[in-house]
């Protein structure tokens, strides 16, 4: 991310420079198709090649595999499994693979490696089989609080793949006994006692422990969470602390760089208190899942030890509120607004798709980066709802101001309330950062908004715009506009501003 600073004026008219040539350059390439469009570089890359004579690629056999657990898919890239689907492995990918459905539906995308087992022979179907993991993955689990003493699972070993290993735990360490297979494909641990298959080898030794030294009582619990958290799990010594940002709702915020990505990251630390930390986890959970552009992207975790930190791309300009009241923000035209005003709809419409509430939409929790883009943050209070509208309970805090009277009387949250949320946001960026209700209490907001009344047009907000806040706050949710419609609107306002068929 290229450094810069939260308010230089200079920056801003470089921004100016960079901003509408770009714009026109990007609409340009979809008018004309010149550069963008597939087919014509997919043409043009079949005439070079169609001269040069290349080999087809060489068969690879079909590696048949199980899965041996259901998996349910927690973002667009993951797959669906249900235990005992058949799969190919296309590719490892970590500790995930990429699979692809054989039967029903033949979709493809990412499963825990952990999760799917080669179907050489009838392991698959042993709740102990856990197919490709290594020494530490298998310790990892065994000694996770979940399993005891005698729970036990089998893997591929690491240095020969034709062969297992038995890894279980006793007195709180984990034994690893390599399993051999002999010249006419028997296994044994020991060559005095082998057995044709796999499943005889560990039955044999459930029934006679002393031979082995140790029990192979339960399989191995399988251990979702660990999955969850690992991808974004990483060593608190990775991130260095440069400086304070602020303090949000949940505690801390700072600029880090993670040295191991070279990169600078915002980091959210949790305040102590027990209380937060439910809300906390919420918000991991609902960030993890939700990968768009205009969405803050989740990119690693600490959360083992206190403070628990939570990494996040860096906005060099942070907050859209302070943003706003700084001297960038003061200067700027209704039509840079309407261009952030367009972003933030597109991240809100992503989220509408998914019946996503995020409850607490407001400047304060909208980043700014370079070139003016503006991404939602603050997933805090945001739930998935089954129903179109959720219920909260009655003791959450909540933003009057920004919040649709049917949320703030009845805690009926739903899409639609945050559509009003987003009308009180635009109007924030109207006003350039003016605090909605000015003067005015809760209490009042409350009173006024029952009688009728609404935020007046801000000095220079352009009609049209006042016009798209009032349909935002109309009094029956089901009238509000949805956030594709508020989307798509803004970004023909902002075009037709752009090719100056309307002045501002
Ligand atoms: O308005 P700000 O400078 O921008 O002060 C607040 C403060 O931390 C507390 O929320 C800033 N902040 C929060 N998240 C980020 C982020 N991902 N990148 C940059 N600044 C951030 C916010």
């Amino acid at each position: 991310m290229e450094s810069c600073c939260r308010c230089c004026m200079p920056c801003l008219h470089r921004l100016w420079d960079r901003l509408w040539p770009d714009a026109r350059r990007r609409s340009d390439t979809h008018d004309n198709h010149v550069i963008a469009n597939p087919a014509a570089e997919a043409a043009e890359i079949r005439t070079v090649s169609g001269d040069i004579r290349v080999p087809s690629p060489k068969k690879r056999p079909v590696q048949l595999y199980a899965a041996l657990f259901d998996f349910e898919a927690r973002s667009d890239e993951e797959l669906t499994v249900k235990e005992g689907d058949k799969l190919s492995v296309i590719e490892k990918r970590g500790d995930y693979v990429l699979a692809k459905k054989l039967t029903g539906s033949l979709e493809s995308g990412l499963v825990p490696a952990n999760y799917v087992a080669l179907l050489q022979d009838e392991f698959a179907k042993h709740k102990w089989y856990y197919g490709n993991i290594n020494r530490v993955k298998a310790e990892k689990l065994l000694l996770a609080s979940q399993n005891n003493d005698g729970s036990f699972l089998v893997r591929i070993s690491e240095s020969h793949s034709d062969e297992y290993t038995i890894s279980t735990r006793g007195e709180g360490k984990v034994y690893h006994f390599r399993i051999q297979r002999s010249s006419i494909g028997a296994y044994f641990v020991s060559d005095k006692l082998s057995f044709a298959t796999l499943g005889e080898l560990i039955s044999y030794y459930q029934r006679n422990p002393r031979i082995l030294g140790v029990l192979l009582k339960e399989p191995c619990a399988q251990q979702r969470e660990l999955f969850d958290m690992e991808p974004w799990e990483r060593p608190r010594e990775e991130f260095q602390l440069h400086k304070k940002l602020g303090e949000g709702h949940f505690g801390e915020v700072w600029e880090a760089l993670w040295t191991a990505e070279n990169r600078k990251v915002a980091i959210k630390m949790l305040k102590q208190e027990d209380t937060k930390q439910d809300e906390f986890v919420k918000e991991v959970q609902a960030l993890k899942s939700l990968h768009h552009p205009k969405l803050i992207q989740l990119l690693a975790m600490c959360s083992r030890g206190e403070p628990v930190y939570i990494v996040t791309e860096l906005m060099c300009k942070g907050s859209l509120k302070s943003y706003l009241t700084g001297a960038e923000g003061q200067v700027l035209t209704s039509a840079h607004l309407i261009y952030m005003g367009s972003q933030i709809a597109e991240g809100m419409a992503y989220l509408e798709d998914r019946s996503i509430v995020h409850r607490d939409l407001a400047a304060r929790n909208i980043l700014v980066g370079d070139d003016l883009v503006c991404k939602v943050a603050d997933f805090g209070l945001a739930r998935i709802i089954k129903d179109s509208v959720y219920t909260a309970s009655r003791n959450t805090k909540i933003p009057v101001r920004w919040t649709a009277p049917e949320a703030a009387i009845h805690q009926r949250f739903s899409v639609k309330s945050d559509v009003w949320s987003f009308g009180v946001l635009l109007y924030e960026m109207m006003s350039r950062g003016k605090m909605p209700y000015e003067g005015k209490s809760n209490k009042e907001v409350m009173d006024l908004l029952t009688s009728g009344f609404r935020l007046p047009c801000p000095p220079r907000c352009p009609p049209n715009i006042y016009h798209i806040m009032m349909g935002c706050w109309a009094a029956e949710p089901i009238k509000r506009p949805s956030f594709h419609a508020l989307h798509s609107q803004l970004d023909s306002i902002y075009a037709r501003i752009y090719f100056k068929t309307i002045e501002v």
